[in-house]
């Protein structure tokens, strides 16, 4: 995608702006009710922006929204663009690069997980420290642009230790408990077998799902703030004597709605302008 590609998208989008946007979301399976909330809202269809491709999964709607929420200017992606949909991971990631060129500078990024760390629960809320790129690719392999970020960016701090605090201080005083952890971003389709489950957890992986890798690295990559939250849908192959669906996904997403809700609402009004 380069730089006439990113400014078509954008610039479409920027004339049906009312302000400029200084946060971006991404809004997982089940979670796009936070859109909902945006006051104000210019509503655009995917299928409507220059080079923007069409989410095809039940749950995700397809969309951006951008508005007013607890004081801030946001643009959430209501739905994303997942790898096992057959999309690159260049549009997989291509809306980061579009919300950054229309002036975000900070992204929250979520989705529904499986649990690995076994002291977690279905419906718990767990703040990505960190990930482990277990998807055999990386939305920034070819030509670099120099302008858009680094050739090897670092990794080291992808997840802003200021948001994490954040995080943790918002749960705290709204009494909601969290869980922090490492988040393992595999391809799906299929979710993982029980001794592939096994393996992540050997390899310090706390939660499991198929997206926010590729576009986390992109955001780190464009100099993004970046929050991530997952939403513990449902515990991976192997923990719990019972087959996973993504009616559970939706299921439990929806039960943990109102948590998940004042919690982000909360971490956007703490953060700064
Ligand atoms: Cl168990 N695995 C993956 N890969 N994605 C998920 C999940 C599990 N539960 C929700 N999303």
């Amino acid at each position: 995608m380069d730089q006439t590609t990113i400014n078509e998208a954008s610039s479409y989008i920027q004339d049906k702006l009312g302000a400029k946007p200084s946060l971006g979301l991404i809004l997982g399976s089940g979670l796009g009710v936070l859109a909902d909330e945006i006051q104000n809202p210019v509503i655009i269809p995917y299928k409507d922006i220059p080079h923007f491709p069409e989410s095809t999964v039940a749950g995700h709607k397809g969309r951006l929204v951008a508005g007013n929420i607890e004081g801030k200017q946001v643009i959430a992606m209501q739905g994303r663009f997942h790898f096992y949909e057959g999309y690159s991971m260049k549009q997989v990631t291509f809306p980061v690069r579009v919300m950054k060129q229309l002036g975000i500078e900070s992204i929250i990024v979520t989705n529904a997980a499986g649990g690995i760390n076994t002291s977690f629960s279905p419906g718990d809320l767990m703040v990505i420290t960190d990930h482990i790129n277990n998807m055999g690719s990386n939305p920034l392999i070819g030509k670099n642009n120099d302008e858009l970020g680094a050739r090897f960016p670092d990794m080291s701090e992808c997840y802003d230790r200021e948001y994490i605090q954040l995080a943790g201080k918002c749960a705290e005083e709204l009494g909601i408990t969290i869980q922090k952890g490492i988040y393992v971003g595999n391809t799906g389709p299929t979710y993982e077998t029980p001794a592939e489950i096994k393996m992540l957890r050997t390899l310090g992986g706390d939660a499991v799902g198929m997206s926010t890798v590729p576009e986390v690295i992109v955001a780190g990559h464009a100099g993004l703030r970046v929050l991530g939250i997952s939403c513990i849908s449902n515990m991976a192959a192997g923990i719990l004597d019972q087959p996973l669906t993504h009616t559970e996904v939706i299921e439990t997403t929806e039960k943990v709605r109102d948590d998940f809700l004042h919690f982000i609402k909360k971490i956007i009004s703490r953060l700064p302008q």
